[in-house]
């Protein structure tokens, strides 16, 4: 058995005005409390340094990109990198990522129990648009700020298994989970900002959000007999509403914790990596039962 206590880090709303430094002592408190309950990994949210800036419409690049970070980990950040290292907690943390040559990802970084950065994803879907929208009832700008990440769906091997990741809206296509789940992936890591109602659509509101968002995770996690922890950030923002629902699921699609509040809370569960392997050779058992010479639309265009 290669047993972990995992966590789901949520994070409550994060107001415009709050600054990286003020985050981050949240982060770390929520640390603490997974060193108190003997986590050894745990899952920040995207964007978890900042509030979900992408619903606000910004025309000066100079002004975007205050809400990038050009180095990780920056002044603002390392004392989480420090104090995950003092208690052995390894994690998963979202941010926007402005490179040396100036390109922007919604980016998240792997990190070891040493505190050493192991792997990098920058988000693949970006949803939303990139002009300002007057039909909708808010904007949201991530084609605007972030371009496609570029780095695919790779996995890791680290922390005694085999850890992959993904942001938000990833998890609502079933790509993101298979490339994964053919590299033997066992646990996704992936956090979310999602409103409680559909910009596009106001009579959708939060309960079919949140069954839309439990059904893509828990789909993710039975196909590729994997692990997923999903980490909301949540809350309500200067006015706009996210929904809550950080969870983790089990290789068989069941949710084995469940936030309760749409605030700064640590949802916890023991995990045994190798529950994955039944369904990885039996069902799900790729090399035996795929039959790939029917999938090329998939990749066609
Ligand atoms: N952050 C993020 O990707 N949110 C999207 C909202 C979709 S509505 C434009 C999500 O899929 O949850």
């Amino acid at each position: 058995s290669r047993i972990l206590r995992v966590a789901a880090a949520q994070s409550g709303p994060i107001q415009k005005a709050e600054s990286r430094e003020a985050v981050v002592k949240r982060l770390c408190a929520l640390l603490d409390q997974a060193h108190a309950d003997k986590v050894n990994f745990v899952v920040f949210t995207e964007l978890a340094l900042t509030t979900f800036f992408p619903r606000w419409y910004m025309t000066e690049q100079s002004e975007v990109d205050q809400w990038f970070e050009r180095e990780m980990p920056n002044a603002a950040t390392r004392p989480l990198f420090e104090r995950a290292a003092k208690y052995k907690i390894g994690f998963y943390l979202g941010y926007a990522e402005l490179t040396e040559d100036g390109h922007h990802f919604n980016t998240a970084i792997m990190v070891d129990r040493d505190g050493k950065i192991v792997g990098k994803y920058r988000k693949v879907h970006l949803p939303g648009h990139s002009e300002f929208d007057p039909e909708r009832a808010f904007q949201h700008l991530e084609k605007r700020y972030f371009e496609p990440g570029d780095l695919g769906f790779p996995v890791w091997r680290t922390m005694d298994g085999i850890f992959g990741m993904a942001i938000c809206n990833d998890r609502r296509w079933p790509e993101t989970y298979r490339v994964m789940g053919l590299q033997g992936v066992e646990l996704v890591a992936l956090g979310y900002n999602t409103p409680s109602v559909n910009s596009q659509k106001p009579e959708e509101g939060p309960e079919k959000r949140l069954f839309h968002h439990n059904l893509s995770v828990q789909a993710g996690a039975y196909q590729n007999a994997t692990f997923v922890i999903a980490t909301a950030k949540c809350g309500d923002e200067d006015g706009h509403p996210l929904f809550g629902g950080s969870c983790i699921a089990n290789p068989d699609g069941d949710i084995i914790a469940t936030a309760n509040t749409e605030d700064d809370e640590l949802v916890a569960a023991t995990i045994d990596l190798d529950d994955t392997k039944f369904n990885k050779e039996t069902i799900f058992d790729f090399k035996r039962h795929r039959r790939i010479e029917h999938y090329g639309r998939i990749t066609a265009q």
